[in-house]
Order: structure tokens, then C-alpha cells, then sequence
């Protein structure tokens, strides 16, 4: 068994984004900016946006981070959206999700330009992500195929199975591994929560990409010998162990189910960290207008 070490790759991915960066400023051009709109006080939320600025001044970006109280308006959100549109600073940015009830999630992501949509939620680019055409990939996906592929892990004619179809995860993810591509060229199965015996199909499965938010859901015996596990979940769960007062639980029973596997991502240390570079990866890409010229 391997463990999959998301955390390393993302700091080599980090580094070569910075070498990237430092040719640019020393070119004349300016540093790529990142904002974050950040509704709330969700620790999740909270917790993943400190990560992405963090990222952004290791990666050596400006990054800027503009707070709403939970009881923001839909039209406060909106106007802050259409201003950062219109800002020739700022190369891309993104809304932290969720948002509160009250606000209306997809009217604020179709909302968003496309052209600086580095979450890749906006239709356009979930569109052009699924017939195969140069766009902006949502972050937690593409982290895992940069996973995938620096492990050189053989995805081609494997059987894939997902579980989960969010619009953030499960659905791109699987677009991505039926695509004609390396990594890609899977045989894609996606579950969900009504599908009948999951554990049939993840028995079948080579790869197996847990994205379901049910903490320890893949259990030892659904895992064929020789899989490989990827781990999208980070749940917190109430402890006792730590002194924030939880933990990050991921999708799969680990303990019992690294040892069958062939490689296997951790929670935390696994897709998390892939997901922040990737932002940064977009941001870079957006900067430099490769995707959608400026
Ligand atoms: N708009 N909303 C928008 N874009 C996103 O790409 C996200 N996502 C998801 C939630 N909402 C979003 C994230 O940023 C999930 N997510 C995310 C980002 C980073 C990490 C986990 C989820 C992460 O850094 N995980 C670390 C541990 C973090 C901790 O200590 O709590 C890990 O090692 O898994």
C-alpha cells in the first residue's frame, strides 16, 4: 500500500506556480490576484478560505478577502460580484460555499464572469469541461487527476466507480476520467444515494472516488484487493482528542481499507490540500489570460 500524499505534491505544485509567478514579475507583468468573497462564520468555510490566502502568498499572489455577515442580501452579494467583474486587478475569484439559506447558490455562481470563474461552477465552464474544451476545472476534481497522474497511477480502461453526483465533485470528476486523456479513459460508474448495491459496484471498481460527505461510508469489504481509494470527504466530527473540539473524518473507513489498497489518499493530508493548489493553478492560468484571452 501507498499512501497518496497530497499535502507534498501540493507544495511542489505550490513552488512551481511561485517559479511561474517570479518569470512574470520579473518580465514587467503584474502578480495574479485572488479574491475570496466569504459569507459567515462557518468554520469549515472559514478554515478553507485562511488556506487559499495563505496559498496565494506562498504561491507569491495578492489575494484579497471580502466578509459578509450571514444575514448579507442576495443584491449585496450580487453588487460585490459585478464589481470585482468589472476590476482589471483582479484576475480571478471565487464565493465560498455554502452560502445561507436566503441566498439563492446558483443565481450568485451563473453571476460570476466566467472568465475569472477559477472554481470552474459557472455553467460555461462546467459545459466546456464536459465536451472537452480549455476551460476553468473546478479545483477538487482537477486536484485529483494531478493526484492521479504524479502517482502514474493507471487509469486507462479502468473501471472508475464515483460516489456521489454534486455538481462541485462527483459529476466533473467523472467527466474528466471518461475523457479521452491521460489520466482518463476510464469506465465510469457514478453512484449515489439511490443507487441499489453500491457495494457491488465498488467491489468492481480499480479506482474507487469517494465524494459522498457520509463519513466512513467505504468500509474493508466493499474495496477489491489492489484498488485504489481516493477520499473526497472531510467531515468534522466532534472530539475529544483535539483542542479545536473535532476531527476530519473522510468518506472511507481508512484503517480498514488502506491495507487492501494499492494507494489510498489520507483525510486530512489527501485531496484538501490538492483542491487549494489547483485554485492557484486556475488563478495563475486566469492571470496570464491561457484559457480565455484578456
Ligand atoms: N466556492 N466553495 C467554493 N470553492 C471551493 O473549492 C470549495 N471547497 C469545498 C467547500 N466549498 C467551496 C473547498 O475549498 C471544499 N473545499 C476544501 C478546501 C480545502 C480543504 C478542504 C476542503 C483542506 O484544506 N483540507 C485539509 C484540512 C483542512 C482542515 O484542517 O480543516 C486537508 O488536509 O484535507
Amino acid at each position: 500500500m501507498e499512501l497518496i500524499d497530497g499535502k507534498k505534491i501540493a507544495d511542489v505544485v505550490k513552488q512551481e506556480i511561485a517559479a511561474e509567478v517570479e518569470k512574470m514579475v520579473a518580465e514587467g507583468r503584474k502578480r495574479p490576484h485572488l479574491a475570496a468573497i466569504l459569507v459567515g462564520h462557518d468554520g469549515g468555510s472559514e478554515t478553507y478560505v485562511a488556506h487559499k490566502v495563505k496559498a496565494c502568498d506562498q504561491c507569491g499572489f495578492k489575494s484579497t478577502v471580502i466578509r459578509y455577515e450571514d444575514t448579507v442580501t442576495e443584491a449585496e452579494l450580487l453588487d460585490a460580484i459585478a464589481k470585482l467583474n468589472a476590476d482589471d486587478d483582479v484576475d480571478g475569484f471565487i464565493v465560498q460555499l455554502p452560502l445561507p439559506k436566503h441566498i439563492d447558490e446558483q443565481k450568485i455562481i451563473e453571476a460570476v464572469d466566467y472568465r475569472k470563474d477559477v472554481d470552474g461552477f459557472h455553467p460555461i465552464n462546467v459545459g466546456r469541461l464536459s465536451i472537452g474544451l480549455p476551460c476553468f476545472l473546478s479545483a477538487t476534481p482537477q486536484g485529483i487527476m494531478e493526484l492521479l497522474g504524479r502517482y502514474n497511477i493507471k487509469t486507462k480502461g479502468a473501471n472508475c466507480v464515483v460516489l456521489g453526483r454534486s455538481n462541485i465533485v462527483g459529476k466533473p470528476v467523472a467527466s474528466l476520467m471518461m475523457q479521452k486523456a491521460q489520466p482518463g479513459d476510464a469506465t465510469v460508474t457514478v453512484c449515489h444515494s439511490r443507487t441499489e448495491n453500491i457495494a457491488e459496484y465498488c467491489r468492481k471498481a480499480d479506482i474507487i472516488i469517494a465524494a459522498l460527505g457520509v463519513p466512513g461510508f467505504v468500509t474493508a469489504d466493499m474495496v477489491k484487493e489492489g484498488a485504489t481509494v481516493i477520499d473526497v470527504g472531510t467531515t468534522r466530527v466532534p472530539s475529544t482528542e483535539t483542542k479545536s473540539g473535532f476531527k476530519l473524518k473522510g468518506d472511507v473507513d481508512f484503517e480498514n481499507v488502506a491495507p487492501k489498497c494499492a494507494y489510498i489518499t489520507p483525510v486530512p493530508g489527501g485531496v484538501g490540500p490538492m483542491t487549494i493548489v489547483s485554485l492557484m493553478k486556475n488563478t495563475l492560468l486566469a492571470a496570464q489570460g491561457a484559457i480565455y484571452k484578456k
